[in-house]
């Protein structure tokens, strides 16, 4: 659904511009006088900036409140800690499950080299990743809406048997 208003919404905006270039190319060559043009579009900064003021600093404060991360948002006292650790070429991880709602932080780190920690839904839609890096541990905090089995698949092309490099992740019923 998204999908679908997104598609349209960039073919509109692809052919505002396309309509653009067009008028500006069949109108090239028409002689104008520079100041007059110059002066109209001063007077339209002013109002141009204060739009960005009111519409741009309510959008940028909402949409950061929004972001995914942890400090972002701050955790709840039962979420549930995960270390995930990648090699060549499997995951282990110490807790294999968790309930629908919980939330859950994945502390993910590589034994050795990259690797691409991503969470499948049961239809197969990335859900949640981060990179497992060696030396490092990146925390990966997600809520699980729907209970079932996840997937938990190697995002990143870390030798022969990349493809091999599953797990499983059981959501069960929120209590
Ligand atoms: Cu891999």
């Amino acid at each position: 659904m998204e999908q679908t208003l997104a598609w349209y919404l960039s073919l509109l905006f692809i052919g505002v511009v396309a309509a653009v270039f067009l008028w500006v190319r069949l109108h090239s060559r028409e002689a104008a006088e520079f100041e007059p043009i110059r002066d109209r579009a001063y007077r339209l900064r002013p109002h141009l900036f204060w739009a960005l003021v009111v519409v741009g600093i309510p959008v940028m404060v909402v949409t950061l409140m929004m972001t995914p991360y942890e400090s972002a948002q701050g955790l709840p006292d039962d979420a549930l800690h995960i270390d995930v650790q990648g090699q060549q070429f499997a995951w282990t991880l110490s807790e294999t499950g968790a309930r629908a709602g919980q939330t859950v932080v994945f502390n993910v780190t590589s034994a050795d080299v990259n690797h691409g920690f991503g969470i499948y839904d049961t239809d197969m839609r990335l859900v949640a990743q981060t990179q497992a890096m060696p030396g490092y541990t990146n925390r990966l905090v997600h809520v699980f809406d729907a209970p079932g089995s996840y997937r938990i698949l190697c995002l990143e092309y870390c030798g022969m048997a990349h493809h091999v490099m599953e797990a499983r992740f059981e959501i069960t019923k929120a209590r």
